[in-house]
């Protein structure tokens, strides 16, 4: 079913989502602060909005993805909100959200929160996904819509709960990534092929061991850390280890260490027993 879509935010990701919803055959209304960046959209088809408020009036979806919550709040302060949803991908904290929601609510407004797990090429491409939270209704009413940009997928009422989930996921990216340039820094210091080395051993190996996390989840919701795999002194002796073997390489542990200081931290509690999953206790 074709829909009127405006989007209000032309960077990168905005322009990304705007044209998947051309594409996708919706009648799409753009505006950007910067008005030539919408140039390529109106060449497929779009209609520029001269202001924020022409934009919003437009269209009974309204979809945001600026630089941060108070250019939100900044572009739609004089928008005629009432009778429209609101999604807004730009990505923020949890805090905020319920926040926005509670503003838009106050002019008339339903509100869904996003968050965006890909980059602008991934949109409209398998893999790509984004999370909502909020009105559920809201989500029903253009599920099908936003499957033209992402995977969609719905998180819950709780206004936060994309948010947070968006910021869990860049978190495991970030330590995922933390690890990776460690282990590509010390391979390096032996000349040893990189892209061998991350190929055929690092990516077989971290995949393995990420297929122990479901284990984990199943200690923390029992809260019982007791392991029969790798204790806390294990693992504090191999990171010591490792630690020593980084400087005799002349590389620095700078992203390794903030780990071994919490699993020194839960040994020197008396807990070298438990298993690397307490170490969600220390945090
Ligand atoms: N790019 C990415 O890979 C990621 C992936 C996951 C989620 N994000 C989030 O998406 C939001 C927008 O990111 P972006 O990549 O599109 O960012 P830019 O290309 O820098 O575009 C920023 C847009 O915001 C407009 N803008 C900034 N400040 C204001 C303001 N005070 N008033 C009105 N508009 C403003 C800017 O306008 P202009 O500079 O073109 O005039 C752009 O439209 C972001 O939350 C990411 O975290 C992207």
């Amino acid at each position: 079913m074709s829909e009127n879509i405006s989007v209000l935010g032309l960077g990168l990701m905005g322009t990304a989502l705007a044209a998947s919803l051309i594409e996708a055959g919706h009648h799409v209304t753009v505006w950007n602060r910067t008005p030539a960046k919408a140039d390529p959209l109106v060449a497929r088809g779009a209609t520029l909005a001269a202001t924020p408020a022409q934009a919003v009036e437009a269209s009974s979806l309204v979809i945001v993805c600026l630089l941060d919550y108070p250019s939100v709040f900044e572009v739609l302060q004089d928008a005629p909100l009432a009778g429209r949803v609101v999604a807004n991908l730009t990505t923020g904290r949890p805090a905020e959200a319920p926040e926005m929601a509670a503003w838009v609510g106050e002019r008339g407004g339903e509100y869904l929160d996003g968050g965006i797990m890909a980059v602008p090429q991934m949109i409209a491409q398998p893999g790509a996904l984004i999370l909502y939270s909020g009105s559920r209704p809201a989500f029903e009413r253009y599920e099908q819509a936003f499957g033209a940009m992402a995977a969609a997928r719905y998180t819950g009422e709780d206004t936060g709960t994309a948010s947070l989930l968006d910021l869990a996921m860049l978190t495991g990216m970030y330590g995922q990534m933390a690890g990776a340039l460690e282990a590509l820094a010390l391979v390096r210091s032996a000349k040893y092929p990189l892209m061998e080395f991350t190929t055929e051993l690092l990516i077989p190996w971290i995949n393995a061991m990420s297929a122990q996390l479901p284990r984990w989840v199943a200690d923390i919701e029992a809260g019982d850390y007791r392991t029969e795999v790798s204790n806390l002194e294990i693992n504090r002796v191999g990171m010591e280890n490792l630690v020593r073997a980084f400087e005799e390489q002349g590389v620095k542990p700078d992203l390794l260490l903030p780990m071994k200081t919490v699993i020194d931290r839960r040994v020197a509690r008396g807990l070298a027993h438990e298993g690397l999953s307490g170490l969600v206790e220390e945090l």
